[in-house]
């Protein structure tokens, strides 16, 4: 039996449960968790998702401008590889560099190369909140409204 931990047992683990209160760390393992499991999803999936994240309401991520702001290391606007493999060096989880460029290139949805701030909130936004009364109103009263002509 290997003593070495997957990723996914390693953010179950307690510690990680107690570093993501840690401000020094720049992404929580939670977030972390969400980013990998975006770049288990298929392609349509992931552009979805980047249209809704449009459309989230600003209290459900406000953390998250923060933690986009943490990682972004010399304000540029978008997180690069050196600023996830960083963030992920200093979560405490040993991921291969590949993972990591994999990762970056799956949130990568306009292939610019680096992480904008929408396609991080895509993959790191809870799922659960993503999909609520509020963003789906967002999205289809604004097609309605389209449809209608803008008419009352
Ligand atoms: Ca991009």
């Amino acid at each position: 039996m290997s003593s070495r931990m997957t990723i996914d047992q390693a953010l179950q683990h307690p510690w990680i449960t107690e570093f993501q209160q840690l401000p020094d760390r720049p992404l929580s393992g939670v977030v972390f968790n969400r980013l990998k499991r975006f770049t288990e999803m298929t392609k349509l999936h992931g552009i979805m998702l980047n249209v809704v994240a449009k459309y989230l309401p600003d209290d459900s991520i406000g953390q998250l401008r923060e933690m986009f702001k943490t990682l972004d290391k010399g304000n540029k606007g978008t997180i690069n590889a050196d600023d996830l493999k960083e963030a992920v060096k200093q979560l405490g989880v040993s991921s291969s560099p590949e993972v990591v460029e994999g990762m970056l290139q799956r949130l990568d949805a306009d292939n610019s190369g680096e992480i904008e701030y929408e396609e991080f909130l895509a993959a790191a936004v809870n799922k659960k909140e993503l999909v609520t009364d509020h963003t789906l109103n967002h999205i289809f009263g604004a097609w309605v409204v389209g449809r209608q002509g803008g008419g009352g």
